[in-house]
């Protein structure tokens, strides 16, 4: 096992890998920028390494700076969360040539999946079921207008360097299919300098259901079950429960077992989350994410896993802690996304946190690096905060969101609780009946209080 882990990024997620290296015993290196001197995961880390100005492609993003504090403080491995580095292959491999070990999977999985072309090739022939589409990129105008006749329009033209909504256009009918196509080239080429694009049938209202895995260097790869992820705005995740409230038992045991296969096929190795559009009963493969996800303490408070400690292990050469046969998805959990935004405009609101006092009690976590008094820097992503409630059932968990939601004093900049007291009492959301789109359309209905009475 690693003596000492350096925790290449901020933040909560910060603070919950500390802890899981804490509960292991292994002493942890923070890493901050000048202006995350005085956060959370600073103060409680073993050791601290100030590793640039507050711009994170000069900090966070800087691997001469993240290699020299592993150098200075004798650190054996790197976890490098979400977000930042956390599916840089390149990052992996310079860890890897310096003998300090990667927290995550093989340098060459996080390159394929990067590639969305590459990735659903290379799941569909492992046996996991893929959106219709072009096979591989598309070369003429011609040859998109075959392939989209024959999946049959509306399409979406998306971009092989993309993902995460980045660089995809619809095209409804035949008309539209040259002007989407020379879109996403354009807006792939100038994010990505790489322009290549594929065609998939547009699914129209589906859900977005993802799969944990986790898979070991001994020959073990094990499903924690699914999360839906559909309540997004602008391809942001707001809200986050498991099990999914459309999957029957049958359902959920098919998907899992056809998805821990194929990564046992591949020789993937660490946590992954294989993502789907659900739609009529179907899965459909969209994109596959080699790291940690924000929203892993859903799957944590229904299988009782340790997610950041299986990871460790399992990068230290060491076997999961459990077989598939000891998962058992137990209750419900939600998590809400507690972002420093207004709760109707969505502007970001940094500053101070005057005064600060998080919910608890039974089936409530928050993961959150603020305290009364500290001062969000404007720098970084917005997210501040996630409140994890779990229960026996649903209607349990949702009860005890409202109540966690009361409970929950943040005062001195604007978060998006007042979002979530909305959402949990809608007919909609108690029903579990929502898609993709259900959250933009409901915001985009929502009037803010005060503004525009007659
Ligand atoms: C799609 C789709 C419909 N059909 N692919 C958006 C982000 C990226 N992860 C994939 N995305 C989508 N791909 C096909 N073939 C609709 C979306 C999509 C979406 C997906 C998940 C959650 C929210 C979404 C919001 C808009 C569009």
């Amino acid at each position: 096992m690693f003596d000492k882990v350096l925790i290449a990024n901020r933040g909560e997620i910060a603070l919950r890998i500390q802890r899981a290296c804490r509960e292991m015993g292994i002493a942890t290196v923070a890493v901050h920028s000048t202006a995350d001197e005085d956060a959370m995961h600073v103060r409680l880390a073993d050791e601290s390494v100030c590793i640039g100005p507050p711009q994170a492609a000069q900090s966070y993003l800087n691997i001469p700076a993240l290699l020299s504090a592993c150098e200075i403080t004798g650190a054996d491995a790197v976890h490098p969360g979400y977000g930042f580095l956390s599916e840089n292959a390149r990052f992996a491999e310079i860890l890897i040539e310096h003998n300090i070990t990667f927290i995550g999977p093989n340098p060459e999985h996080i390159r394929t999946m990067g590639d969305k072309i590459k990735a659903k090739e290379t799941v569909a022939a492992a046996g996991i079921p893929v959106v219709p589409g072009s096979s591989g990129g598309v070369a003429s105008h011609d040859e998109a207008l075959g392939i989209a006749k024959e999946i049959g329009f509306p399409v979406l033209v998306k971009a092989s360097a993309g993902g995460g909504g980045r660089g995809m256009k619809l095209a409804r009918s035949a008309a539209d299919l040259q002007g989407a196509i020379a879109a996403a080239r354009t807006e792939a080429r100038a994010a990505f300098g790489d322009d290549v694009v594929y065609l998939e049938k547009y699914l129209t209202k589906p859900r977005h259901i993802e799969i944990q895995v986790l898979c070991d260097g001994q020959g073990n790869c094990i499903q924690l079950g699914e999360r839906d992820c559909s309540l997004q705005r602008r391809h942001q995740k707001v809200w986050e429960e498991a099990p999914s409230p459309a999957l029957n038992e049958r359902q959920r045991a098919e998907i899992g077992k056809t998805v821990a296969r194929a990564m046992k096929k591949i020789g993937y190795l660490g946590a992954g989350t294989i993502e789907f559009l659900y739609e009529d009963g179907g899965f459909y493969f969209i994109e596959m994410n080699t790291r940690l996800q924000v929203e892993h303490p859903v799957s944590e408070m229904v299988t009782g896993v340790d997610l950041v400690q299986e990871q460790i292990r399992i990068a230290s050469g060491g076997a999961l802690a459990i077989k598939q046969g000891q998962v058992k998805i137990q209750g419900h959990a939600i998590e809400c996304r507690i972002n420093a935004e207004n709760a109707f405009t969505f502007v970001p609101s940094p500053g101070r946190i005057v005064s600060y006092h998080p919910p608890g009690g039974l089936g409530v976590r928050v993961d959150s690096g603020v305290y009364a008094g500290y001062e969000i820097p404007p720098f970084y992503d917005s997210l501040i905060g996630k409140l994890i409630v779990s229960g026996k059932n649903r209607p349990e968990c949702l009860m005890r969101l409202r109540r966690a939601l009361e409970e929950f004093v943040i005062e001195g900049i604007d978060t998006t609780i007042p979002l979530f007291n909305d959402l949990c009492s809608h007919r909609d959301i108690v029903n579990g009946d929502y898609d993709i789109h259900w959250l933009e359309t409901f915001l985009s209905e929502r009037a803010e209080p005060g503004a525009d009475k007659d």
